[in-house]
């Protein structure tokens, strides 16, 4: 006799109902669809000079940005690579980049030449668009061994202010009349147009393909439909203080905003005080924030010296938020429904959103990650054997949907070994989704670090700690942190005796993004692995919370 084993697979949905999406449209023109019933409110605010730009403003200038970066050759396909703190022209230039069908990779302004090159290499750009203070790092180093493309050669600089040396600026890209129309019918619904780096759940950062179809859907799941997940209006000002390079604050904050008519509050950096005033003085509504300054908010003294009534709604993600925190930020905005949304940049990036968040909104609990949007289908797997987990059983979370990304930019095997063969994307993430369909996140098991919510790839930094000489092998893991949630710290193998922790960190911190830095450095025999040569990152990280790692 044969025993046949029917394996049902547990799927959770939104509580609310699927709705129809327009994702047959190229991007810019679905966030602009009902420009005209709000072409005069406000759509853009610089927090930086208070100059508004109304939806029909915003829209015109987008034009005439793609009118130019289309007379600098950029055409269909080509990607553009955004370097810009949050301002006006990051919005302009990733909508022209839309509009033309090109594709934008978005990078942090502060990184150092190797990451800014490494990215912009693999994403093959042929423009940057920046800040001039950030120019002589695209100069590239003529002392290095790697070569870097050559400026005005290999590629060419946009400056939105004065324009050093060989670059232009960005008031160039923007002709007096007003251009035709840009040529639209040839953008496909699966073409790429963002493309943003991420280390996903093992190795080196990837680019991440999202099509017009992956955003589009992304944004409609939240903002659209009678009963939207996150009901923006166009009287909301949305405060715009996480970075635009971060999907997060690209897809939920911009995008979403856009669509639904609300105003963007654009703050280019995070300044506690500017902050708060800028928040009084714009009425904000809607905040999307990290967990780091839901701490702020919630315990830095200044808050109180400033009226926040204005605020309904925040909105807080991309790390985890525990109940306690988000109960300490209750009693400064009392008025406001306070709820996470939980997301990873190659799931297009929305997983799950608060349903108090909803036009008709939902009771929530405090600390959950939302419920899985709507049009989408999410599952908990057993991370040993695959199976399905129910209600209440804590495993890794898949999703699935129109809008994760098509894969990774060159790299079939990274993706097959994120999306299975049924279209099912892994996240790495380990949680559980209650009774009443709250999901909840309790570990991570991919390699991924995150200070303040910005990704940290232990591969990257382990790769460069092996390139010293004195270092004959090296693992990277999170220590768990009360500011940042999590910060990178090494485990070492010496060659040589006379390394020393600080000439280690220092090492590394001339390569790196300030959070990339690592905070501590363990010397250890060996590196703790597998038979088949893999990290055992868990003894690792069980060694960190014991009193002595060594
Ligand atoms: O790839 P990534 O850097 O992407 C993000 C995106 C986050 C969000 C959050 C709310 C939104 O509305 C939105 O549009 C985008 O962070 O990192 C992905 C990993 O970050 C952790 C988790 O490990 C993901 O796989 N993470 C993200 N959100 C949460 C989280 C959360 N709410 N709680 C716990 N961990």
């Amino acid at each position: 006799t044969t025993t046949t084993t029917t394996t049902t697979t547990h799927v959770f949905k939104s509580k609310l109902p699927d709705i129809e999406i327009s994702n047959n449209i190229p991007l810019h023109a679905y966030c602009f669809e009902r420009l005209s019933e709000f072409s005069d409110r406000p759509c853009l605010i610089s927090g930086t000079t208070g100059k508004s730009y109304s939806f029909a403003e915003t829209h015109l200038i987008i034009k005439k940005t793609a009118a130019g970066l289309s007379g600098l050759g950029i055409k269909k396909g080509d990607v553009i690579m955004i370097l810009l703190q949050n301002c006006p022209e990051f919005v302009f230039s990733f909508m022209a980049a839309s509009m033309l069908g090109a594709v934008t990779t978005t990078a942090n302004p502060f990184y150092t030449a190797a990451e800014i090159f490494k990215q912009f290499t693999t994403a093959d750009a042929k423009l940057i668009i920046t800040q001039s203070q950030y120019v002589d790092k695209l100069r590239g180093d003529p002392t290095a061994e790697k070569n870097f493309p050559v400026m005005g050669e290999d590629f060419k600089v946009v400056t939105i202010d004065t324009p050093p040396e060989d670059c232009l600026h960005f008031s160039a890209l923007l002709s007096e009349d007003v251009p035709e129309d840009v040529e639209e019918e040839n953008i496909n619904e699966n073409d790429a147009v963002a493309l943003p780096f991420s280390s996903g759940t093992t190795g080196l950062p990837k680019g991440v393909v999202l099509t017009h179809k992956s955003l589009i859907t992304s944004v409609a799941q939240q903002v659209d439909g009678e009963n939207p997940n996150l009901h923006l209006t166009t009287e909301d000002v949305v405060l715009c203080v996480l970075p635009l390079f971060h999907i997060y604050s690209l897809n939920s904050v911009l995008l979403c905003s856009l669509r639904a008519g609300a105003a963007v509050l654009l703050m280019h950096k995070f300044e506690i005080g500017v902050l708060l005033n800028l928040i009084q003085r714009h009425r904000v509504s809607v905040a999307a924030v990290v967990p780091p300054l839901v701490l702020a908010l919630a315990k830095n003294p200044k808050v109180a010296d400033y009226d926040l009534s204005s605020i309904r709604l925040v909105l807080s993600g991309a790390a985890p938020l525990g109940k306690e925190l988000q109960d300490a930020l209750r009693s400064r905005v009392p008025q406001a429904v306070l709820g996470q949304g939980y997301g990873m940049t190659e799931a297009g990036p929305v997983l799950s959103m608060c349903l108090s968040f909803a036009k008709q909104p939902h009771p929530t609990k405090s600390g959950s990650c939302g419920t899985v949007v709507r049009n989408a289908e999410l599952k908990v797997i057993d991370p040993d054997n695959g199976s399905s987990l129910g209600y209440n059983q804590p495993g890794e979370i898949c999703i699935r949907g129109a809008q994760i990304m098509k894969g990774y930019l060159n790299d079939d095997k990274a993706t097959a070994a994120t999306i299975d063969v049924d279209g099912w994307l892994h996240t790495g993430d380990i949680g559980y989704v209650d009774d009443d369909d709250e999901i909840f996140i309790v570990d991570r098991v991919k390699e991924l670090i995150k200070f303040k919510g910005f990704q940290v790839p232990p591969a990257e930094l382990e790769a460069l700690l092996v390139s010293h000489p004195s270092i004959a092998d090296a693992a990277v893991v999170p220590q768990k942190d009360d500011a940042a949630g999590e910060v990178p710290v090494a485990f070492v193998v010496r060659s040589g005796v006379d390394l020393t922790e600080e000439a280690v960190k220092e090492f590394i911190a001339k390569q790196v993004v300030f959070y990339k830095k690592l905070h501590k450095v363990y010397f250890v025999h060996a590196i703790p692995k597998s038979p088949s040569g893999k990290i055992l990152r868990k003894d690792l990280r069980a060694k960190l919370a014991t009193a002595s790692p060594l």
